[in-house]
């Protein structure tokens, strides 16, 4: 039996000892918390790294006054001043506002310049991208995904469709005004609702002129800096956006990003090795949140859902829209466990749960003729019409939120703690009770 005090001894250790390259990814539909723990643990690492997804990200953290920050392309280790940040190639960077990020970051004292730096492979994202973002939802009528109208999956097309601008481009202001135009008239060829003229071209290049010297000192070819970095045995740090349940491979089709925020795109989003990768830590909240449409199986509507979104103030970090929550749900975490193969896991806002007298979690699905499924389904009118069967467990109904130790946790709280590690098969490192940078227990 290890004691408390022997626990706490171990805790710099394991945390120092995660891989040379770690990962923190999410686990459910997004907003687990992942920018919380990235920036607790980026004074342990040398370099902190996106690798996919882009300004629809919103990963709120706090320093150590308590000074809210909401950061979208930023990476979260911005606030220790010794992280270097590395947006990688895999990400779709919005210059308008990134600076805008930076300005806002800078002039609450938090040093960026010579701190961020931004791969030359990664995709310029538009603000045409984001109107027709808008236009494309518009158009689904109905049938709309729910994204943030960040030109998230614009710009992802424009690299896939090859006709893309990256960042490096911008050394080559000669041919640019060009390329956006190919972009533009395609945009205007395609959605009536799309005004497109010379002048607008005209003056977007302008604008990129002016972004293009900006931009230079942060440019830079951050495969080659990622993999010198590992060669130096630096510590390395990777921030996922979004998370599986949102993949755009594995997640609930078509109501998903348009990147892959799962394990196998911090390889693709950064051009390092899968053999490098050690640590990866899934963040999953001790309840589910959904924003955006799709379905979400162990959803509760009405007065339960909505003392979830007030009690965890659930509400989007960047578009501010409220969240739907309901029940943790093991099916699909099993599955997200099984595609991430996480070392960890961090349980997230169990302090969420504190005032509810019996908490459920969703264990296993039904076919609608009450066969049981034994996967998670790729189709989603399955998933639809798929029963969820719940276990129900004793909550603590106590204020759990300036507990620090595991083992000043109330029973009710460890047994629900230990009841999801044993059903998913993975440790939970990490507890999650509160959003302050010290409300965190180490398991
Ligand atoms: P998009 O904009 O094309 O990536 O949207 C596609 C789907 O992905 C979801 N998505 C998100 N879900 C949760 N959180 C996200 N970030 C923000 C936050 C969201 C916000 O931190 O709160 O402020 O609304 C995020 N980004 C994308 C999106 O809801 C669609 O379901
Ligand atoms: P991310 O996108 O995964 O980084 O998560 P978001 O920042 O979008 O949303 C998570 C929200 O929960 C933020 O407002 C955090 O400050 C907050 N948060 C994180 N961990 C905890 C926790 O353990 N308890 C509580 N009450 N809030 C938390
Ligand atoms: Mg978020």
């Amino acid at each position: 039996m290890v004691t408390v005090d022997e626990r706490k001894s171990e805790l710099p250790s394991r945390i120092g000892s995660l891989g040379q390259v770690s990962g923190v990814l999410g686990c459910q539909w997004g907003d687990e918390g992942k920018g919380k723990l990235v920036d607790i643990l980026a004074k342990h690492f040398d370099v902190v790294a996106r690798c996919q997804g882009g300004a629809n990200a919103g990963h709120t953290i706090y320093n150590s006054e308590g000074k809210k920050f909401a950061l979208h392309l930023v990476p979260s280790g911005i606030l220790n001043e010794d992280t270097m940040c590395v947006i990688g190639n895999g990400v779709v960077v919005h210059l308008p506002g990134l600076f805008e990020e930076i300005n806002g970051l800078e002039s609450n004292g938090v040093p960026c310049e010579g701190r961020i730096l931004v791969s030359d492979r990664a995709h310029l994202l538009f603000d045409y991208h984001q109107e027709i973002d808008g236009l494309r939802e518009t158009e689904l009528a109905k049938s709309f995904i729910g994204t943030t109208k960040r030109g998230i999956g614009p710009c992802y097309s424009s690299k896939v469709t090859r006709n893309g601008i990256r960042v490096g481009d911008l050394r080559h202001m000669d041919t640019f005004s060009d390329k956006l135009d190919v972009l533009l008239s395609d945009a205007a060829s395609r959605f009536k609702g799309f005004k497109y003229n010379r002048d607008v071209l005209k003056k977007e290049v302008e604008t990129y002129k002016r972004f293009a010297e900006r931009l230079e000192p942060f440019i830079c070819d951050t495969v080659h800096y990622m993999n010198e970095s590992i060669s130096q045995k630096k510590k390395i740090l990777v921030e996922g956006g979004q998370a599986t349940m949102l993949d755009i491979d594995f997640g609930t089709y078509p109501f998903v990003t348009s990147s892959s925020p799962s394990a196998g795109g911090i390889c693709t989003g950064l051009g390092i090795a899968p053999r490098v990768l050690g640590d990866v830590i899934g963040v999953v909240k001790a309840y589910t949140t959904r924003v955006g449409s799709g379905p979400f199986p162990t959803e509760l509507l009405g007065d339960a859902g909505d003392l979830l979104r007030i009690a965890g103030q659930e509400f989007g970090t960047t578009t501010g829209r409220p969240r739907c929550c309901g029940w943790i749900d093991i099916v699909a975490l099993k599955y997200v466990c099984q595609i991430n193969g996480f070392s960890s896991l961090n349980l997230t806002k169990l302090d969420v749960l504190s005032d509810l007298a019996e908490i459920k979690l969703g264990v296993s699905y039904k076919h609608s003729d009450g066969t049981p499924m034994n996967s998670f389904p790729a189709d989603l009118s399955d998933l639809e019409q798929s029963k969820v069967d719940y276990e129900t467990m004793p909550g603590w109904q106590a204020d759990i939120s300036s507990v620090r130790s595991y083992s000043d946790l109330p029973k009710a709280a460890c047994e629900y703690v230990e009841r999801i590690e044993q059903l998913v098969g993975v440790p939970i490192h990490y507890i999650g009770v509160g959003p302050g940078r010290n409300a965190l227990i180490y398991k």
